[in-house]
This record gives structure tokens, C-alpha cells and sequence, in this order.
């Protein structure tokens, strides 16, 4: 009797369902369907956005950002409508009657809504422009400077900076033309108070502290957890950096002529930032290497390696719609002078803006690149919806770019290509040195320096005032450098960094991934039987294989778990110290009875 109450209301039940349309009744089905207009605009209005911004860098014109600001605000105008934020907020609410890949999804398109809410069109409106504004600056911004011994002011190009920081033991032309390197952050600097205020005050309306806070949702984290993450990850690998440190500065005041410094003069460093060491082991200049290649070679050689181990094939696309090489100094037409990867349409159009010519630099760079791409090119299948194609996290986009530029600091893959230097040992600890110059210099700039800073500036609304000193008390805090001398709030120095303009509040990625990156290397030359500082990877499938598994995922998984299934272990800097432990014996020999530290 029961039974047969029971059965009649579930079939009245879903004659009234039918009746109504159920697809619009059940949580899992209203989100199915607007998951399904969702994504396909979303890449429609992407695809235009992607296509203006590509015009705006590549060729720095005020109608190109004119475009770029139409197109970025209809994004805007969907990505942030009321209506999304209302659906996604109702849809999470019952998300227990949804599956993963919808709460993945929902929980995308709610973040990049709290990017641009639509219930704040002034402020959108106002941060779409401003970004546009900003990125012309930065894009199209002309250095000058005037070298010792001369009377006009000349122009400087980006890699003219870098190759000058490299290569020069002038001292005097060292510090003109790293100060010079710091003009951009004066025409900067107004542009980035605004965007921090139009950034913060939107992240505020969705909920946030601030938009650090919105960043750090990107990785699953809260402020207070990305803080004890990077700190932790920045103390483990400080006494092998402090070893680097004291072996630097003492190999950089006998290149010089000068005492040892406590402190490493900023201009003293080969590169802007200090970001890292290159070209400071004796005996290993790499850049020679490439007299003989020519720019596209060095592009190719990135391709293949990929291709090499079945990763998905790159298409003719690539190399006709990419802008992929350096500008003469003259040249009339400016584009952006930082290396980047462009998912145009997310479904096959990927693109490359670089700079390259012959050097280790873009060899390494171009390597990197061409890692995004095929994560592009991986995630581009059917299975993974358009809002999910993209990196499981930032962190694991550009961890995956790093593994793909690992190979440029192993000895067999140099050989491979006829580039590795003569004379050199390949177990030789100085090569391993001038990796860690690399790679572990990198950490305090980028867990720490970088990390701190941002934070400060939007969790703390750093007053205009204190932008420069805030940012010179960490650079001698996490890198133990100081500028040429004291540099006042008329300057902007972090605003000279690409990414505190363009790519704000998130460049501890770069520092997650490195880790990453190192325990997937340690895991797989373990897995091939192969001395991970000795590795060849080339043309082997079985890493091709590895990594597609974590690629074609996209973000339909959460990365912390990616990492732990793909290697066993969760993200520490362990493996990127077991790499380096023999060389930080080294260096405790090399720098006994000096000082350590500063
Ligand atoms: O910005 C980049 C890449 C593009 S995603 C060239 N990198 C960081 C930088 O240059 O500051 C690579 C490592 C660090
Ligand atoms: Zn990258």
C-alpha cells in the first residue's frame, strides 16, 4: 500500500516535471545549461578580446588600445554581468547536487567575475581602460640613455639593457644604463596607484580583502596560507642561496676592482632585477654558443623538442600569426618587449610574442614559451569545457613552461645540439654553479621580493610615498642587495617589472613552479634510471606521456592533487635542494672563513 502511494507520487511527480521542463527544474540541470551558454560566449567574446590585445602589443598605436578597450569591456560586460554573478552564486549555493567538473567551472567563472563586477559598471569601465592605458605605456616605453664619455642621449632597447648589464665591466656604464633601466617605473608609476585602487575596490565588492586576496583564490589559498607557503619555501632554500650570495659577491668585487660589499650593488648584477646570475662563472660564457644559429633556429629547436617527446604537434598557424623576433632600434613599429604565450581562441589558434635572437637567454626563453603552448594545445579537447582550458593553476602553467626549458641546462641536450662549450667537464660543479645562479637566485627575488611587495601594496594600500623604500627593504632583506644609492619616491622601481603591471599580484607562481618543476625532473629521471643532473629526455615518450596526463586535464583538477598523484609527494623545495646538494658542499668549501649572510 505504501509502495504503491510512493510510486503514484513519483510518477505525478514527473508528469509535473515534463510539464514544467525539468531541465530547468533540477540544480545539476540548470547548471548544465547554463554552463553551455556560458562557455560558448565566453570563447566568442574572449576570442575578440585576445585578437585586440595581440594587436595592442604587437604594435603600440593609440587606436590599438582604443580597440583593445572595446573589446576588453564587452568581455567585461558578460564575464562580470549581475546575471552571471547572480547564477554562479545560486548554482554554488546547491552545489551539493553538483559534480566536480560543474563546481570547477563555477567556481572559474565566479573569479574572474569578482575581476570585473558588473555591479560596479563605473569602476569596470574605469579598470578596462586603465589596464589598456598602462600597457601601452609599459609596451611602448623608449629608453635613453647617455653612455660615459658621450654628450646625446641615445636609444636603448630592451635587450640592448640586458646585453649591456651581461657583458660590461665598466662600472660607470654599468650604473647609467641600469638606471636607465628604471625610467619606465617614473611613467609608470601613476598608472599603477589607479589600477591598485580600481583593483582592490572591485575584489572588495565580491567579498575579498583585496585583489591579492582575489589572486590567491586562483591557487585555492587565503592570504594568511599563501604567506606561510612562500616564507617556508623561501627559509628552506635561503642557506643555499646566503652560500650563493657570499661566493657572488666576492667573484663580482674581484670582476670590478672593488672591495667585498656586505650588500650586492643592484648595478653590479646582470640583470635589472637581480632576478638572476648569469654569466658569472668563469669559463662559462654561453652566449658564443649561438654566433653561428640564427634567431628561428632557436625557436625550432624548442618545437622539436616538445614534438620529440609526442606532445601535441604545433601548427603552421604558430609560425605565420606569431611575432616571434627582436626589433631593430630604429624601427617604427613598438610591441612588447617581454616574452609571453597567447591562447587565441582556445581552440588551436596559439601564438608567441618574444623578442629572440641568438643568445642563452631566448634559448632558454623560447624553450619556456613553447611549454605554454602545448599545455595550450593539450587542454584544447572536447572533454574539457572553455573556461577550464587553462593551467590547473597559474603555478602549473608555468611549471609546465619550466620543464619544457629544462633541458637547456643539461649537459647531454647542449651536446646534443652541438652547443656544449669546450673544455668543460659536463659533471663539472661550475656548470651546476651557474644553474643555481639561475634558478636558486630566483626564489627570495620572486617567494619573497616580489611576494611581500605586492602584498603590501594591495593588502595594506602602501601609500604613494613609501612605494620605493618598501620595495628596497625587501629587495636587502630576501636578496641581500642594495641600489647604487638611496632611491627616492620619485622613482617607482617595482613598476619596472612587466608583471606589477600586467600580470599583478601572482608572480610567486614563478616561484611555485620552479619548485615544481625540480620535483617533477627529480620523478622522472628517477623513473628512466638516468642522473637527474645529467638527464636526456629527448624523444623520450614516456615524459611526453607524463606530462600530457597532467596537461590535457586543464583545470578540471585541483593542482596541489596533480602534483601529489604525478610524483607522490606534495609541492616542497626539497627536490630543488637534493638537485643542488652537492654544490652547496661545494660552496661551504669555497666559502670558508669568509662571511655568510648579511
Ligand atoms: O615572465 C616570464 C616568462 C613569461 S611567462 C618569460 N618569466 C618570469 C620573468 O621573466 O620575470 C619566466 C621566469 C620568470
Ligand atoms: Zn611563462
Amino acid at each position: 500500500m505504501k509502495a504503491t502511494v510512493w510510486w503514484t507520487g513519483v510518477w505525478v511527480w514527473g508528469i509535473a516535471m515534463v510539464g514544467h521542463g525539468m531541465a530547468e527544474e533540477s540544480p545539476a540541470a540548470r547548471a548544465q545549461s547554463f554552463l553551455a551558454f556560458y562557455n560558448a560566449t565566453y570563447q566568442r567574446l574572449y576570442q575578440v578580446a585576445q585578437e585586440a590585445q595581440w594587436l595592442a602589443a604587437t604594435d603600440v598605436r593609440p587606436e590599438h588600445t582604443g580597440r583593445r578597450i572595446g573589446a576588453d569591456a564587452a568581455l567585461a560586460a558578460f564575464v562580470g554581468s549581475p546575471w552571471v554573478i547572480e547564477q554562479c552564486r545560486a548554482l554554488e549555493s546547491a552545489s551539493g547536487a553538483q559534480d566536480e567538473l560543474t563546481r570547477r567551472q563555477l567556481r572559474v567563472i565566479a573569479l574572474m567575475a569578482a575581476e570585473v563586477p558588473g555591479t560596479q559598471p563605473d569602476l569596470v569601465r574605469e579598470r578596462v581602460a586603465a589596464e589598456a592605458r598602462q600597457s601601452a605605456i609599459l609596451d611602448g616605453f623608449e629608453f635613453r640613455w647617455t653612455p660615459p664619455g658621450s654628450t646625446s642621449p641615445q636609444r636603448l632597447t630592451a635587450n640592448q639593457i640586458d646585453d649591456l648589464l651581461l657583458t660590461s665591466t665598466n662600472l660607470a656604464e654599468r650604473r647609467a644604463v641600469w638606471e636607465a633601466s628604471k625610467q619606465s617605473g617614473v611613467a609608470l608609476k601613476e598608472g599603477l596607484l589607479q589600477l591598485r585602487d580600481l583593483r582592490n575596490r572591485l575584489a572588495r565588492e565580491m567579498g575579498y580583502s583585496s585583489y591579492y586576496a582575489l589572486r590567491a583564490a586562483h591557487f585555492g589559498l587565503t592570504v594568511p596560507e599563501l604567506r606561510a607557503l612562500l616564507e617556508r619555501l623561501v627559509a628552506e632554500t635561503r642557506p643555499l642561496y646566503e652560500q650563493l650570495h657570499a661566493w657572488a659577491r666576492r667573484r663580482l668585487a674581484q670582476r670590478y676592482g672593488q672591495p667585498v660589499p656586505r650588500l650586492i650593488p643592484a648595478h653590479w648584477l646582470p640583470n635589472r632585477w637581480g632576478q638572476e646570475w648569469p654569466g658569472l662563472v668563469e669559463g662559462l660564457d654561453l652566449d658564443p654558443m649561438f654566433r653561428d644559429r640564427s634567431a628561428e633556429w632557436i625557436v625550432r629547436q624548442a618545437v622539436a623538442y616538445g614534438e620529440s617527446l609526442g606532445l601535441p604537434r604545433v601548427p603552421d598557424t604558430f609560425w605565420t600569426r606569431s611575432d616571434l623576433y627582436d626589433l631593430p632600434p630604429e624601427s617604427p613599429r613598438k610591441k612588447n618587449t617581454h616574452a609571453s604565450a597567447w591562447d587565441m581562441d582556445l581552440n588551436g589558434d596559439v601564438r608567441s610574442l618574444m623578442n629572440v635572437k641568438p643568445s642563452f637567454g631566448w634559448f632558454a626563453t623560447a624553450h619556456h614559451e613553447m611549454g605554454h603552448v602545448f599545455y595550450f594545445l593539450a587542454y584544447h579537447r572536447p572533454e574539457v569545457p572553455y573556461v577550464l582550458r587553462r593551467g590547473a593553476s597559474p603555478a602549473m602553467h608555468e611549471a609546465m613552461a619550466e620543464t619544457l626549458a629544462t633541458p637547456t641546462v643539461q649537459p647531454p641536450y647542449l651536446k646534443r645540439l652541438g652547443l656544449w662549450p669546450d673544455g668543460v667537464a659536463a659533471d663539472d660543479l661550475r656548470w651546476l654553479l651557474n644553474a643555481a645562479l639561475d634558478q636558486v637566485v630566483f626564489i627570495p627575488w620572486a617567494a619573497g621580493v616580489m611576494a611581500s611587495w605586492e602584498h603590501d601594496f594591495y593588502e595594506e594600500n602602501l601609500p604613494a610615498d613609501e612605494l620605493n623604500r618598501r620595495w628596497w627593504m625587501y629587495v636587502e632583506r630576501y636578496q641581500g642587495i642594495a641600489p647604487p644609492e638611496p632611491r627616492g619616491e620619485e622613482f617607482c622601481d617595482p613598476a619596472t617589472k612587466t608583471h606589477i603591471n600586467d600580470d599583478p599580484a601572482e608572480y610567486y607562481k614563478y616561484a611555485l613552479a620552479f619548485l615544481t618543476k625540480y620535483q617533477f625532473h627529480l620523478y622522472l629521471a628517477r623513473q628512466l634510471g638516468q642522473d637527474p643532473r645529467q638527464s636526456d629526455f629527448y624523444g623520450r615518450r614516456e615524459v611526453g606521456a607524463f606530462l600530457m596526463r597532467i596537461m590535457q586535464a586543464g583545470a578540471t583538477r585541483d593542482w596541489r592533487s596533480l602534483i601529489r598523484d604525478a610524483t607522490g609527494e606534495d609541492l616542497s623545495a626539497r627536490p630543488m635542494l637534493e638537485y643542488y646538494a652537492p654544490l652547496f658542499e661545494y660552496l661551504r668549501r669555497e666559502n670558508e672563513g669568509q662571511p655568510v649572510g648579511w
